[in-house]
Formats: structure tokens, C-alpha cells, sequence
């Protein structure tokens, strides 16, 4: 439809002769600021500093914080779009309890009647079918405190073993490969490391779009000559000016690692001196890997052998080298064996513990770092001990003032946790911080199995789709509502402020938490005065640890822009790069090498589902959408998935550009757009899984897991394509 211009007579007419002048008091853009507030971001693992202006009690805007180190002001959409949120009429401002007859299902309820029935609930489950009955599910865009609170309010409140979090879809691959080959952990590098590195090599990230602050690290890398390599079935972003793009076929990375590992041997470009001084198992890597040719690899994996070659010999034959990997390596069924393979390349060369040197994850959620030490999964206690070793419960039962038998053992990982409720064996659930009916594999079992629940409740600022199944829902505090600290993905423990109250009737997460504990009778476990004596404590939990805060403060915390951790001692001035002088996290300081056979993905194509599928992220959205699909100027920059694909898989289905196409697995099916690219292998499709419902990517991905790790394959499953009904944009 044509636009009519919109005359002056008729906006007077319209809107009265005073259009042009001011209204009493101003214009809404000259809002006087009440104070401005240094915090960072609530999403992504960079945690980006940011300064919110406050108004009212209400976000109102942001400036950049150019002093902050990490990210100099540099902001990405994200980030500056955030602040819409507390305001946004979703916003959750009373408890809730679901109810047929009321508009939406649920029914405003005072807190009282509301915890009142968490509590007879979570007391009637457990009496009828024992403590593990009743799980929780936590996440980590919390906070430290809250992530570490939450860790003993499952094992002390609700006494449950079955407690998890959605780290496990996130970073666990990289933890379990991290603890088994360097002993910890961490990112080994602070990230002023990477413009050091004569050779940046990016695998299975898409760090333009995910973790769009680092892209500028690697500028500068380049800008001194580095080169790069990426590792992607999709030609990302940043590989569009690579100088080796392996175009690697979903599932098949550690074939690859192994290939460049052979080639380094063959050649003899390996630091002996390092091997020999600082790790063991040298050997049993080599002869893994004797048979993995280039030629061999090049079948499994759709590179060619010669690039394969090019890839170890730049790694090889360079004095620095940094590898930065994320979750296209790590959420497959073998992605604790990918991150081992490509740990193994930066031993054999020796990039370990020196500038510019470093096999490293990129953290993906806000907290996704100090939320996968302070114990609130399923195998973990805080410091990041493990919760089946005796000595580890011990120190923990100590600083919480209990018996360690009262500390209950290993539970479920997350998928289990699922699973066992759809098999009728958990009756009950309460969450906060994750909406696995979006963002867990196979969502169709997963929403089956919430609805299969006795009871259910979340706490959440905005109703989320998993929210959408619960009896009680909570209202909770944004991330700008409540004060804390996060561990970025570098490892450097920073300042979360609060910027403004909690609105409505909504109240901070921990505060609800210590107030269900109390109910439930456990209240002396749970009695602080603020979030920093929740800090304190951790600290001492963590003391002796592998993740040890003994000597962070969050005023050293706040005046020293972030701490990195180990920070073993009070005055310790924290550790930006890890593992210097070759000293690793084992008792006997090596690392280990690793054997790592290759073996193909859970789900391979065949005649009935002949392509391979893979999913991720959009710059402009984040994970399940819960937040950034609320946001106007994320929305339109991507309102819904797409189903990315090669014109050579487009023309031989006769889609185009832009046709409704049908997507189906052996779960489910979807049916979306094509977006018909030529940055895609043409065996794959790629769907970003951001959107709930029908839209669900999630509804074809397979609830394999890694048996190290427990990481779903979110990366691999096979589908079918077809052209559905109409082209919707002819
Ligand atoms: N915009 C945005 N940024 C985010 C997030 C977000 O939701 N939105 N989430 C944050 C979080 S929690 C995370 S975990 C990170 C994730 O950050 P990334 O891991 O960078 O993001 P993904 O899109 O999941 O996957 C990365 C790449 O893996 C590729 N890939 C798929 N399969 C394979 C494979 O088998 N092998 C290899 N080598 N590559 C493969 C995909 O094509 C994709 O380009 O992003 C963080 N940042
Ligand atoms: N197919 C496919 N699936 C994937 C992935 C993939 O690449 N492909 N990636 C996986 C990865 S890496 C991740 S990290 C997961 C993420 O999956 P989820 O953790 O399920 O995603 P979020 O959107 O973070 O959901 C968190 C919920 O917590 C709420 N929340 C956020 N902050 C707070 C807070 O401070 N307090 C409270 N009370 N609530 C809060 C949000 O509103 C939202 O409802 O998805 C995984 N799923
Ligand atoms: S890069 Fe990550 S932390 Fe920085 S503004 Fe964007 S989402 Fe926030
Ligand atoms: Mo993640």
C-alpha cells in the first residue's frame, strides 16, 4: 500500500493546535536521570560492562561504560536493546496460580496462598514418594549467590539429589573435557590474549553473531598478521575473510582433530620439550591417531585432505596459537571427546601457559562460568568439587554447619531429569531460570512429560513457555533488580548493581528461595542479611577448591574491574592465564593427553532422512527468546526461523528462496521459510532454535546425550525436506 504523506492541517486537526510545544514538565526525551548505574550485561558469557540510566525506579536507557576493560564501551544489539525489558507489559508482577476458568489459565494469587501451596506440595510429594521425587532445575543466568544458594537449597531444603541446570545443554562437553585434560575449568586465557596469537583458529563458533565483542580481539590479532582458520559447516561470518575455511560436516569434528594431529606428528612439528616436561600420555594420543590420514579424514568429515594439511601446518609451525571453540564441537554426543582432541593439538605444540597460547571454550550463557562452579549441578558441590567424593562433602558440610550425610549424592543431569518425569518417577518440579520446553531436545517428549507432573512451579520475570505448564508461578527479579556477581567467560568474577527494585509485587529470586526454605523448615540454613554474606559464604565454601574465590571481595571486586579466579588467598592478586610455566591442575602438574577414536553421530542420514540437520543462534536473539522476543528491535531484525540451505539441496528439492518448506525428523517436524544461502555445506540445513511451539527447532533435535558429559547432540540429527503448500513470499 502506497504511504499518504501526513499533512501539518491534519495533525492539527487531529491533535490540537499545541502540537509543537512542549508539555508541561518536557518531553519525555529530556527525562531527568535519577542516577546511573555501572553493572553489565544479562546475557551473553562476555558480560560486557554497561552503565543503565534510571528513572523512577524504571531502566530507562543505557550509556556505554568505556572504562570497563573487557569491552571499552563496545556494546552488541543485544546489549543495547536489554533495557526494555523491565517495563515491557509481560513483565510478572504478582504470584500466580494456574486456574481454567481465568483469562490465560492463571489466577492472581497473594505470596502467602502461593508459597504456602509450593510448600504443601513439595511436603506432599516427598512424604508419598521419597525426597528424589521432587526436582529442581536451575540456570545460570543467576547470579553467583543465587547460583550457590540454589546448590543448597536443594540438598539442604528440599533434600533432593535430583537438582540440575541448563548448563548441561550448554557448557558441560567443555567442563568434563577442561577437568580430564587440564585438571580445571576455566577459559586458560584472559582474552587480551588473543591479539598475541600468530594463528586464530575459531571451531564450531559463530563468534560474529554469539559473542560479537571477541570478533574485535581477533581484529587485532589480525591487524598484527595472525592468521585465521574457522571450522564451520556455515561460511560464519568471520570466515568470510579467513584464510583456511574447513567446511566440516556436522558430527564429524573429532576425525578432523585427529587428521591434524597425525599431520603434526608426521611432520614433526611438535614441542618434544614441552610433551616431555609437562604432560603424559603422549603416546596413546599418537597411536589413536596413527591411521586418521588427511585422505581418511577428508571422507568422514567433507574437507579436503590438502586443507586438512594447511590447518596443521599453520597451527604447527606457529611460535603462539590460540583455539576458541563453543558449542558447534561440544554439543554432540562426543563433544567431550572433540574438546579432548582439540586440547591434545595445543599440547602437542606446547600453546599452553604462555601469551598468545591456548585451547580454549568461549562461554556462552551470562554466568555460564561461575555458574558451573558454585554447585548447583547435579554432580557438584560449590569450588567446583565433586559431590561423590567424601573428603569434598566434608568441606562443604562444614562452612553450611550440617552432617555431611546430609548432603544428598549425585543426581540426575538434565535430559534424565526429563526423562524421569515423562517414565512417572519425579512427581514433582520447581525451576527457576530455564524454559527447557523450548530449549531441551525433542520439546514435543519434553512438554509431554511437564504435563505428566503432580506439581510444578518456576519462578521467572516474564511467563515463559515452560511457565505456560506450571501451577504456581512466581515472579521473580530481573537481572538489573538484584545485586551480585557473575564470572565472565575469561574467568573474571565482576560487579552485577542493582539498578531498581523489583516492580509490582515481584521480589528477588534469593529472597523467595530463603523464604520457601523457612517455610519448609530449614529456615536457619538460609538467614542473610544481604547477597554479599551469600558471597562471603561461598567464598569459604570454595576455599581449598578448584574454582577457589577465597581472596575475592566484592569491593576488591568492584574497584579492581573484576578478579580473575583462582584467588587462593585474601590479597592473592586473582590469575588472569592459567597453567603458566607448564604447571597444570593435577597433583604431578601435567596435562593429559588423550586417545580419542573417532565415531560418527548419534543419528546418521540414510534413504528416509537424507540430510543432515544442525541449529543454533541469531545475533539478535537469545536462547528459548523468553527475553529478546519481547524486544521490538530484535524481533524485526529476525521475527522468525528460517531454514538456512544450499541452492544446489534447494534446486534439487525445487524450493526457493523464501518458500514454505516442511522440515521432519524422526521427533517431529517444522515448517518455516527457506533461506536459500550459499554459505552452507549442501548436505545440511541449519535452523536457529529460538522460538517456542510450531516454531521450535527443538522439535527435530534427538535427546542422544554425551556419556561423559550428558550434553545433548543438538548439533546433529538427520531430516527430510520438503516444499510445503504456497510460497509465502512470492
Ligand atoms: N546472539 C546470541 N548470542 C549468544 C547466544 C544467543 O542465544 N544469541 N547464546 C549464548 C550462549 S548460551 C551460547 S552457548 C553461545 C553459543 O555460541 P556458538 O557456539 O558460537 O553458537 P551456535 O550458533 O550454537 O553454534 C556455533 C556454530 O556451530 C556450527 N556448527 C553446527 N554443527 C557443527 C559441527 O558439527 N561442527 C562444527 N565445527 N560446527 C558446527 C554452526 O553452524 C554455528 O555457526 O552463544 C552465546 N551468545
Ligand atoms: N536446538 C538447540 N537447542 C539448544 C541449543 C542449540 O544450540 N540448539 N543451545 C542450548 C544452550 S547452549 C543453552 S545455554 C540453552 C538455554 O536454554 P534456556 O536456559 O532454557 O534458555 P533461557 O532463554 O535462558 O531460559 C531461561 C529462562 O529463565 C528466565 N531468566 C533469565 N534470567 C533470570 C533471572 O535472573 N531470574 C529468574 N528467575 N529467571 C531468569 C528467562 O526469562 C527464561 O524464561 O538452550 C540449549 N538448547
Ligand atoms: S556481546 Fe554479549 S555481553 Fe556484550 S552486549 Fe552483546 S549479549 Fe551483552
Ligand atoms: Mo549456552
Amino acid at each position: 500500500m502506497a504511504r499518504i504523506p501526513v499533512t501539518e492541517e491534519a495533525l492539527v486537526e487531529r491533535f490540537g493546535p499545541h502540537l509543537n510545544e512542549a508539555p508541561p514538565g518536557g518531553w519525555d526525551a529530556d527525562l531527568e536521570i535519577d542516577r546511573v548505574v555501572d553493572t553489565h550485561c544479562c546475557f551473553c558469557g562476555q558480560q560486557c560492562g554497561i552503565k543503565l540510566k534510571v528513572h523512577d525506579n524504571e531502566v530507562v536507557g543505557f550509556e556505554p561504560w568505556y572504562e570497563f576493560p573487557f569491552n571499552e564501551g563496545k556494546l552488541c544489539p543485544k546489549g543495547v536493546k536489554r533495557y526494555l525489558q523491565g517495563s515491557h507489559p509481560d513483565r510478572l508482577l504478582h504470584p500466580m496460580v494456574r486456574d481454567k476458568g481465568s483469562p490465560g489459565g492463571f489466577r492472581q494469587v497473594g505470596w502467602d496462598d502461593a508459597l504456602a501451596r509450593v510448600v504443601s506440595e513439595i511436603q506432599r510429594i516427598q512424604a508419598t514418594y521419597g525426597d528424589d521425587a521432587f526436582a529442581m532445575l536451575s540456570g545460570v543466568s543467576l547470579t553467583n549467590e543465587k547460583s550457590y544458594l540454589v546448590g543448597k537449597f536443594a540438598r539442604l531444603a528440599l533434600h533432593t539429589a535430583n537438582l540440575d541446570y541448563n548448563g548441561r545443554f550448554c557448557m558441560v562437553s567443555a567442563g568434563a573435557g577442561n577437568k580430564k585434560a587440564l585438571g580445571m575449568d576455566r577459559a586458560p586465557n584472559p582474552w587480551s590474549d588473543i591479539p598475541l596469537a600468530d594463528v586464530v583458529w575459531t571451531a564450531g563458533t559463530n563468534v560474529a553473531e554469539t559473542f560479537p565483542i571477541t570478533t574485535s580481539y581477533i581484529w587485532r590479532a589480525r591487524d598484527r598478521g595472525a592468521k585465521l582458520i574457522v571450522q564451520d559447516p556455515r561460511v560464519v561470518p568471520l570466515a568470510r575473510t579467513a584464510d583456511l575455511f574447513l567446511p566440516v560436516r556436522p558430527g564429524t569434528d573429532s576425525a578432523l582433530f585427529g587428521a591434524v594431529l597425525h599431520e603434526l606428528i608426521r611432520n614433526d612439528w611438535l614441542d618434544h620439550e614441552f610433551i616431555d616436561a609437562h604432560t603424559v600420555d603422549f603416546d596413546q594420543a599418537a597411536a589413536a591417531a596413527a591411521d586418521m590420514t588427511p585422505a581418511w579424514a577428508a571422507e568422514i568429515t567433507g574437507v579436503p585432505a590438502a586443507r586438512i594439511g594447511e590447518a596443521a601446518e599453520l597451527w604447527g609451525t606457529s611460535a603462539t596459537g590460540m583455539m576458541l571453540h563453543a558449542r558447534g564441537i561440544e554439543q554432540q554426543v562426543k563433544g567431550t571427546e572433540n574438546v579432548l582432541a582439540a586440547i591434545n593439538l595445543g599440547l602437542a605444540t606446547g600453546k599452553f601457559g604462555k601469551p598468545g597460547c591456548g585451547v580454549s571454550t568461549i562461554t556462552g550463557q551470562g554466568n555460564g562460568q561461575g555458574g558451573r562452579e558454585h554447585g548447583h549441578k547435579c554432580d557438584q558441590l560449590p569450588g567446583n568439587r565433586d559431590i561423590t567424593v567424601p573428603e569434598h562433602r566434608e568441606a562443604v558440610a562444614k562452612v553450611w554447619g550440617v552432617d555431611e550425610s546430609e548432603i544428598p549424592g549425585k543426581g540426575l543431569p538434565a535430559v534424565a531429569i526429563i526423562e524421569a518425569i515423562h517414565a512417572g518417577e519425579i512427581k514433582g518440579l520447581l525451576s527457576i531460570c530455564f524454559n527447557p520446553a523450548v530449549s531441551a531436545p525433542d520439546v514435543n517428549f519434553t512438554r509431554e512429560a511437564l504435563d505428566k507432573l503432580e506439581f510444578y512451579a518456576t519462578i521467572d520475570f516474564f511467563l515463559s513457555d515452560t511457565g505456560r505448564h506450571a501451577d504456581v508461578v512466581l515472579p521473580g527479579s530481573l537481572h538489573e533488580e538484584d545485586e551480585g556477581t557473575s564470572t565472565s567467560g575469561e574467568g573474571r568474577i565482576i560487579k552485577i548493581n542493582a539498578a531498581v527494585d523489583p516492580p509490582g509485587e515481584a521480589r528477588r529470586d534469593g529472597e523467595i528461595l530463603c523464604d520457601i526454605a523457612e517455610r519448609l523448615g530449614r529456615g536457619e540454613h538460609f538467614r542473610y542479611g544481604s547477597n554479599e554474606e551469600i558471597f562471603d559464604e561461598l567464598c569459604r565454601a570454595s576455599s581449598g577448591g578448584k574454582a577457589d574465590y577465597t581472596g575475592a571481595t566484592w569491593d576488591r571486586i568492584e574497584s579492581e574491574m573484576g578478579l580473575f579466579w583462582p584467588v587462593p588467598e585474601v590479597g592473592h592478586p586473582g590469575t588472569p592465564r592459567l597453567y603458566e610455566g607448564g604447571q597444570f591442575a593435577f597433583p604431578d602438574g601435567k596435562a593429559r593427553f588423550h586417545a580419542v577414536p573417532y565415531r560418527p553421530p548419534a543419528e546418521v542420514v540414510d534413504d528416509d532422512y537424507p540430510i543432515w540437520l544442525t541449529s543454533g543462534r541469531v545475533v539478535s536473539q537469545y536462547l528459548s527468546g523468553t527475553q529478546t522476543r519481547r524486544i521490538a528491535g530484535l524481533v524485526d531484525q529476525y521475527p522468525e526461523p528460517l531454514c538456512e540451505m544450499h541452492p544446489r539441496l534447494a534446486d534439487s528439492l525445487g524450493i526457493k528462496n523464501g518458500d514454505q518448506v516442511t522440515v521432519t525428523s524422526r521427533r517431529g517436524e517444522i515448517t518455516l521459510p527457506a533461506a536459500v544461502v550459499t554459505t552452507i555445506r549442501p548436505d545440511t540445513v541449519f535452523i536457529p532454535y529460538h522460538w517456542p511451539g510450531k516454531k521450535a527447532a527443538n522439535q527435530l533435535t534427538i535427546r542422544a546425550v554425551d556419556p561423559v558429559s550428558a550434553m545433548p547432540e543438538f548439533k546433529v540429527a538427520a531430516v527430510k525436506v520438503a516444499r510445503a503448500g504456497e510460497r509465502a513470499h512470492p
